[in-house]
């Protein structure tokens, strides 16, 4: 069986007990959260998962314009790196396991340096970033974004060449089912190739609704991942249909994602699980 987390990201709006008691209701063992540990009281954090008896599972980083990896920017660069360890110290504290990586500001779609020089800054800070990780008892996730939200890396392939120059066990690849229903070929056959660097999953359908709300076969999917071997979270990052990421967040909410979306999406992949011989 699966350990299960929601991210909290459309749970916007609403206190962090609310979340996760809902998430607790629907079955999870995991809360995915927001990379923004100063604008949460982790006080009231932690005593809604003793209560409820959830995990920290993950922390999803926000990599804004001022927490550009690759920036031509030195300051914005050093700036994004000390994002990166913020949210690895939060992990740490919390006891979850993975911190989410990408070396581009979300939604920049074209380079501002020589890309070349771009990779090679990229490589670099994940190198300082892996072992920081490492230090602490946290993974890196390297997830690709599809190319309306970056250009750097989009593919699989992609994502295992910057890790085989990263060279460390303390940051592996990254699925997101809905990058990988836009940039790759055969999303089964991507995550065979990633097999035991498989560090962290997104599902969401194709249309980032809860799966079973869009066009995907998850069935595929689900198998490769279990032949992979992993024994990470599953977690769910459903997002509102809309071009800009987060700014539909702040505005009239999505109350779909809440109630209906986290109970619709645990159910559909644990029927999943059990129609392929309750893996
Ligand atoms: C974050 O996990 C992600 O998938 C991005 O699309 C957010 O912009
Ligand atoms: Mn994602």
């Amino acid at each position: 069986m699966f350990r299960y987390t929601y991210n909290t990201l459309v749970y916007s709006g609403e206190a962090i007990e609310t979340g996760i008691e809902r998430i607790a209701k629907a079955g999870y063992s995991g809360v995915e959260l927001v990379g923004e540990p100063e604008q949460q009281d982790e006080a009231a954090l932690r005593s809604a998962l003793n209560q409820h008896r959830v995990a920290a599972s993950s922390i999803v980083s926000i990599y804004t314009p001022e927490r550009d990896i690759v920036s031509s920017s030195p300051e914005v660069r050093a700036n994004a790196i000390k994002y990166v360890k913020g949210n690895i110290d939060y992990a740490a504290r919390l006891g979850a396991e993975v911190v989410t990586f990408t070396p581009t500001a979300c939604m920049k779609i074209v380079p501002e340096a020589d890309i070349k020089q771009e990779w090679a800054w990229a490589v670099d800070a994940a190198g300082e970033l892996a072992a920081y990780a490492g230090e602490n008892g946290v993974r890196l996730a390297l997830e690709p974004w599809n190319r309306y939200e970056t250009y750097l890396i989009n593919r699989t392939e992609q994502a295992l060449q910057f890790l085989d120059e990263v060279d460390s066990p303390h940051i592996g690849y990254m699925v997101d089912t809905f990058h990988m229903s836009i940039e790759e070929r055969d999303i089964a056959e991507s995550i065979r190739k990633a097999g035991n660097r498989l560090a962290h999953v997104h599902l969401a359908d194709t249309n980032r609704a809860a799966p079973g709300y869009g066009h995907l076969d998850f069935e595929p999917i689900i198998q490769a991942i279990v032949d992979a071997g992993y024994k990470g979270w599953i977690s769910y990052e459903l997002l509102p249909a809309a071009g800009d990421v987060w700014g539909v967040l702040s505005g009239a909410g999505a109350p779909e994602f809440k109630d209906e979306y986290t109970a619709a999406a645990i159910q559909h992949t644990r029927a999943i699980e059990r129609r392929l011989g309750g893996l």
